[in-house]
Order: C-alpha cells, then structure tokens, then sequence
C-alpha cells in the first residue's frame, strides 16, 4: 500500500509475500474505496424518528444493553438473537468475542452465514472425521487429475474454507505440465471453457453422478487396497449402499452418459495424484451433504487422503481442532422448526419465525454482525418484515445495506487496514504451512471500533459473564483500570493476550516453534517449512482413528434421494435458476464501488440462445422472474454458457445503500434473486438453504 497522511492511495499485489502474492482479487484492490465510501458510518448512529443522529458510544452501549436486558427480563435470555456473515470470519478475533459475549447472555438464538454456504463441509467433516474443522487444503502443485464440481475458481478463486491463493493459476500450470482438468457444472464458465473435460451436471444431481463413480471403482476395484483396509471403517456398508443402485438410473439423474462416468470413473481412480474439489455449486442444493459426502468418499477411497497431489492435512501451528473440541460443542434445538445447531448456529431460514412467533424463546433483540442476510438468504422478503417487528436491531457495519434498514442503532466497524490481525486459528487452512501478523497501515476514524472491544463493553454492560465464566468481567475491568493508569492500553484484555498465548504455545511446524519476535520481524509474512504429509491420521478425531466412510445418516438420506422419481421442473415453473459470482463483486459487497462494473451496474437474467428464441427474448429486453415465493425484473442477456432450460442470475444484488443522515435518497443496483428462493427448501442434514434448487417463470415486460 502506499499511504500518504492516513489515506492509503494506491494498492498492488505484496509481491514479497511469499504465500499470497499470486493472488490480488477485487476486495484487495478496492480496499481503500471501502474505507473511504461516501456513506461509511464513522460514529455510533442512533435512529430517532426515520433518520439517524451520532451518538456516543457511553450512550450507544448504556442504551443497548438496557433494551436487551429488559427483553431477557421478559422473555429469557434466547429474546437476544446475532447472525454473523462471511466477513466475521476474516477476523480472528471478531467470532471469538461474539460467542464470549453470547455465552455469557445464555442464548441459544445463534444465526450464521454457514446455512447458506459451506455447513455441508462441517457436517460431513464431523461425520467422517470427527472434528468439523477437519478441512483438506488442495495439493494443486502436485496433482494430476483435478475433478472440479460445483466450483469456479477461475472467478472465485481457490477457496472454500481451504485457502490456496492462484490456485487455479497454478492448477492451469499443471494442465500446461499435463495434468487433466474436469469441470462439472451445469454451466460452461470460465473455468469449465479451459478445462479439458465440461460435464454439464443436471443441478442438484451430483450426488447420483458421484455415486455412480463410487460405484464404479468399487464394482472395478479401483480403490486403493491399503486405506480401505486399514484407515477407514464401514466399507461394506458403502459396499451394500452401491450394489443396490443401477448405473444408468443414475446417470438418467445427473444426466450424463453412462459410458461417459464410467470413463471419468476410470481415468480418476488410475490417475497418479487426483483430487476432487467441491464446492458451493454442490451445497447450496437439497442433496448438498450427500454430494458433499461422495466427494469426499472418491478421494478416500483413492488414496488421495494427505498424499502429494490430494488433498492434504495442514496442521497450522495452533491446533485449532483441540481448542474447538475444548470450547464444547453446545446443544439445542429450535423452537419452532426443532432442529439442531450446526456449527454453533441454527440455519438463518429459521429466523423469520424465531422473530415474529410470540411465546417463550421469541426473539426480541437481534444483533446483524458482518452480515446481509436479508441479500444472501432465503426469502429475504419475511426476514426484512421480521427485522421491522423487532423492538431492537443493532448493526455493526461500514456502511447501511438492505438488512439493516430497520436498525435502530447502527455502529461503526473498523476496517482489515485499519486493525492489526494474527490469523493464528484458520492457519490449518492455508494450503502451506504459513504465518503473518496483519499490521494496521491506516488509523481508524476516531469513533470506528472493532467487533471485540464492543461485544466486551456490552458483556460488561449486561453484566454477562463474557465467556460464559464468572468472574472474567472482574478481570477485564481490572486489567483496564490498570492500562488507565499506567497509560498503556496494551495492558488491558483482549485478544493481542490471546494472540500471544497461542504464539508461546504453537505447535512446532518442520521441528521448529515460531516465535513472536520471528512472526513481527517477517511483516510480509514467512513460510514455515515445505508441505509436510502424513499427519492426518493422527489428527483424526474419531474415537478410533479411522475414516467412518458410510455414516448411517448420509446412507439413509442418499436411499431417500433414491426413492424420489428423478426431478423435473413443475408445472408452469419450466427454469431452473443458477447462480454465479463476479471477479469485482464480493457476494453483497462491492457492488457500490466507483469505478467497478464498467458494463453497467446490474445483474441480469442469463439464458439459452434456444431458450429465449422460444420466448421471444432478446438480450436487453426486460423479463420478469417468477417464482411461487415472489418476482422480480431484470434485464435479459442471451448466451450459450448455462444448460438449456437453466436461467443464471447472480446473487448479491438489489441491496440497497442507505444515508443514514436521511440526506440522499438509497443508491440501488440490480434486483435480489433470493427474494424468489422458499425458504422451507432446505438440506436436511446440514440445513442449508436450497439457494440454487428454485424453479421460475420467465416472461418478457411488454414495453
Ligand atoms: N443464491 C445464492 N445466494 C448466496 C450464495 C450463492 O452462491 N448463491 N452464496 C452464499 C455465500 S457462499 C455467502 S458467504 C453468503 C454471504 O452472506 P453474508 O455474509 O450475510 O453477506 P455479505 O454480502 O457477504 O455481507 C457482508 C457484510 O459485512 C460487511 N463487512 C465487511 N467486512 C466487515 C468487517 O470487517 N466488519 C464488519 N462489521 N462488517 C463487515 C459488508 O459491508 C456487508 O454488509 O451469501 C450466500 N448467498
Ligand atoms: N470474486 C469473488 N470471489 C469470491 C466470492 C465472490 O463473491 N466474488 N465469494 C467467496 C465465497 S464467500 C465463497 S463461499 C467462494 C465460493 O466459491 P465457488 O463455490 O467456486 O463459487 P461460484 O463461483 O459461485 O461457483 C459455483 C459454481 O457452481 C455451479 N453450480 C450451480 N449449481 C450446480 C449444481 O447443481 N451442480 C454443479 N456441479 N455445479 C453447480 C455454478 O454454475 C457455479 O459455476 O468464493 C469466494 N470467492
Ligand atoms: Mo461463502
């Protein structure tokens, strides 16, 4: 970055970084116009009547907690509701403190950004593995055979939980160097146009083309004889579950030749070093886990488990599996819906109810941390009317999105440039053994604060045990009235402590401990050693150290997936609707920005050629989307990327911007495509929402 004053004026790629300076994506580039975006909040906002005036935070906290006492009072303490999106989880700091703050209230009111993203991986994790953070980073540089389902990394970049920056930069190189690229997906995206094989999946039929290949391999022993005898467990119930099911029933599902899986089966399992990847496109439908599950099952039953050019454990050097399991994991079950928590969270399809059914546990107070979830969840349309019911919203923000409309306070965040951070316990996460210590290069406006600090001033204020342990808020309030005198803020709690603990307790990585002084001599990060193997067996968190390949659950919901006739579009609902991301958009975020989407500032409707003749559609012409849920307008853009009979429209649009001084009216761009999703259509077994499993009605708006 190049700073002048407190601004940061220009931003290239760090190309000392020695792991990420492959990789400069559009949320890097423009993070400055985020920082400096005309409707930033800088102060506590305060709604009185219909604008916003500043307050202090003395009054913003006094105000808050005494509103979400009184609704605890009424109503115990699951009247105090939080949801969380994507960006909480790129703080290290930002998720530990909401659960402190949220354990010491007591509620089990817990909403996430997970039950419309990646639950299927923790679920499935779990299940086979035994910890949910059980994630397998992609050993890019060594593979051979890439089978990329449901995944564009082309535009989405290589991550899904896993991080591996330019990675498909790099999986390219190894196309170059020889290596087959399969892109499996409904559409041909730009990832699908360079690979070497596009199968064009019927959505939401994945699981049958996996089973299929898990059939094959086993049918064919295929497998790889060491792991399936002595790392996994439930191999003859996988067996059982494959001889009951007939090739071409499957492929009439996936709608791919049988011939043709049969081959991709083959070639797969004969491959060198393979690995399959998956990703959103596979869990944001119905049968997500049990796609989720198979894909892990081909890479385990391969021998792809933790071997060059599979996928591979990487410890990290903070065991944050054992600190999860020492958390405890909480249980719970909804009110209304009666289901359990994942990942800590209920699924946000859930939260309209919890908000507006009146009786013991109702909702009263919720807190929107990180988060659109009215843009990115289902049926945004009931969220937004349970928002209004509330008696108090609290945002912690930059700026006023359409979830936050009704919020009656709205408080400032501060920005990744503006904050130091150590990303210590997603470090197993990155695809190589690496460490960085994030410094601030900008301060803050004065009144920004971080997410911590405030969920520990409203513990205080609540007089909840921050942590749910008694007697820690004694403790933070000593250590601040000692950094008040000593004049060195330094001393008072907060996670620098942690951070430094985790450091001094670090795992050694390549037999050596990394140490504070290290990790802050090394700004531009350091890598800790090569890629070490052959740590995931011991890592295994199941009682017997073994793969459970064949969890009875996913056994029994894959028999039900099989009982269903094979699904078609219903009547009068002909369009299958897809979804897809951009390179200059960060799901509901970014959007906004001067000077990105030159094309104009929209989403569209993307259809078949065919499709559209049919419909007399022409791109530019605008077309009414409707679904049983609600319908929206946008214009059309004609193309041959998406099946016949599947319409694409992004989602992270129509998510207006809001002047919270009431001075300008909301800025708006494009229409939200969730607002057409059902929001009772949903994964049973990680409860995702089913996002990309909703038919529609297109027709074009008479001029
Ligand atoms: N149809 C469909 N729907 C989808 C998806 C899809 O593929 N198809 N994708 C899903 C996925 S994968 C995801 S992750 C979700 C995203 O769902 P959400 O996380 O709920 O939504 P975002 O649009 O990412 O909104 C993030 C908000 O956090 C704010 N923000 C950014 N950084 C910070 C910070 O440091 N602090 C604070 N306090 N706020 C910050 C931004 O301004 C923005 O308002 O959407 C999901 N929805
Ligand atoms: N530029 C940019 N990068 C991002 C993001 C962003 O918003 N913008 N978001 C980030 C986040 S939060 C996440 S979670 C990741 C997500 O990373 P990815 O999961 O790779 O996200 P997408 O690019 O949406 O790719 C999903 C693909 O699945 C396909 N698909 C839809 N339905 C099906 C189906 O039934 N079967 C199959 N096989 N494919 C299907 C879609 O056509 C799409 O091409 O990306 C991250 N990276
Ligand atoms: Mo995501």
């Amino acid at each position: 970055m190049t700073v002048e004053g407190n601004r940061v004026t220009t931003i290239f790629p760090d190309k000392q970084n020695p792991h990420t300076y492959r990789d400069f994506c559009g949320k890097g580039r423009t993070a400055n116009r985020l920082i400096e975006h005309p409707r930033r909040i800088t102060a506590p906002m305060k709604k009185v009547g219909q604008t916003y005036v500043e307050a202090s935070w003395e009054e913003a906290i006094t105000d808050i907690a005494a509103r979400m006492r009184s609704a605890i009072e009424a109503g115990g303490p699951d009247a105090v509701g939080a949801y969380y999106g994507n960006p909480a989880g790129f703080s290290s700091s930002n998720l530990m403190f909401l659960n402190g703050w949220l354990d010491g209230v007591g509620t089990h009111n817990r909403y996430a950004v997970g039950s419309v993203d990646q639950n299927a991986v923790h679920v499935v994790a779990d299940a086979m593995y035994g910890s949910m953070l059980m994630v397998l980073t992609s050993d890019i540089d060594n593979c051979d055979y890439f089978f990329i389902v449901g995944a564009n990394p082309a535009v989405s970049a290589w991550n899904w939980v896993e991080s591996a920056p330019g990675g498909w930069a790099r999986a390219l190189q190894r196309q170059k160097d020889g290596a087959t690229i399969v892109v499996v997906d409904p559409v041909r995206t730009e990832s699908a146009a360079k690979s070497d094989l596009h199968l064009a999946v019927r959505p939401g039929q994945d699981w049958a083309l996996l089973l299929a290949m898990v059939k094959v391999v086993l049918d064919e022993g295929l497998y790889h004889r060491g792991d399936c005898a002595d790392l996994v467990t439930q191999l003859p119930e996988l067996q059982a579950l494959v001889a009951d099911v007939d090739l071409d029933d499957l492929a009439t599902r996936c709608d791919i030749p049988v011939e043709r899986i049969i081959d991709v089966a083959r070639d797969f399992a004969r491959a060198p070093r393979a690995m399959v990847v998956t990703r959103t496109g596979l869990s944001l439908h119905a049968a997500g886990t049990v796609a989720e599950w198979l894909g892990q099952v081909l890479n385990v039953i391969t021998g792809r488990m933790d071997r060059p050019g599979g996928r591979r454990f990487e410890r990290g050097y903070v065991d944050s599996l054992r600190l999860v399991d020492l958390a405890g994991s909480p249980s719970h079950t909804s009110r209304i819906a009666g289901r359990g928590l994942v990942a800590g969270a209920h699924a946000l399809a859930e939260l309209p109810a919890e908000i507006t059914t009146p009786g013991p546990g109702q909702i009263r107070a919720m807190l929107i941390n990180c988060g659109n979830p009215v843009v990115s969840g289902p049926d945004g349309a009931a969220l937004d009317a349970a928002f209004a019911d509330l008696d108090l919203l609290v945002v912690i923000d930059f700026v006023q999105r359409e979830s936050h409309r009704h919020a009656h306070w709205l408080l400032p965040a501060v920005h990744w440039l503006e904050r130091d951070d150590l990303p210590a316990l997603t470090s197993g996460l990155n695809d190589q053994p690496f460490a960085q210590y994030g410094e601030a290069v900008v301060d803050p406006p004065q009144q920004a604060r971080e997410e911590w600090a405030i969920f520990v001033d409203l513990a205080l204020a609540m007089k909840a045990p921050l942590f749910g342990v008694r007697g820690t808020n004694g403790f933070v309030r000593a250590t601040r009235a000692i950094a008040r005198v000593f004049g060195r803020p330094g001393l008072a709690f907060g996670p620098h402590w942690i951070n430094r603990l985790m450091v001094a307790t670090s795992r050694k990585i390549n037999g050596r401990r990394l140490t504070w002084r290290t990790l802050r001599a090394h700004p531009h990060g350091l890598i800790l050693g090569p890629r070490e193997y052959g740590h995931f067996r011991d890592a295994l968190r199941t009682p017997d150290k073994r793969i459970r390949l064949a969890p009875p659950e996913f056994l029994v919901r894959t028999r039900e997936l099989l009982a269903q006739v094979p699904s078609s579009a219903p009547e009068r609902y002909p369009f299958v609707l897809g979804n897809q991301r951009r390179r200059h958009s960060m799901n509901s975020w970014l959007n906004e920005l001067p000077g990105l989407h030159q094309s104009g500032r929209t989403n569209e409707v993307v259809m078949h050629h065919a499709d559209a003749a049919e419909l007399g559609i022409t791109t530019g012409d605008r077309v009414r989307v409707c679904s049983p849920t609600a319908t929206i307008e946008l214009p059309a853009m004609l193309s041959d990327r998406p099946r016949r009979g599947m319409v694409i429209v992004d989602h992270g649009w129509g998510s207006r911007i809001f002047d919270p001084s009431g001075q300008h009216d909301p800025e708006s761009y494009g229409a939200n495509r969730n607002l057409l999703v059902d929001s009772a259509a949903i994964d049973p077994l990680s409860q995702t929402s089913a996002l990309s499993d909703v038919y529609v009605q297109i027709e074009r708006v008479p001029v």
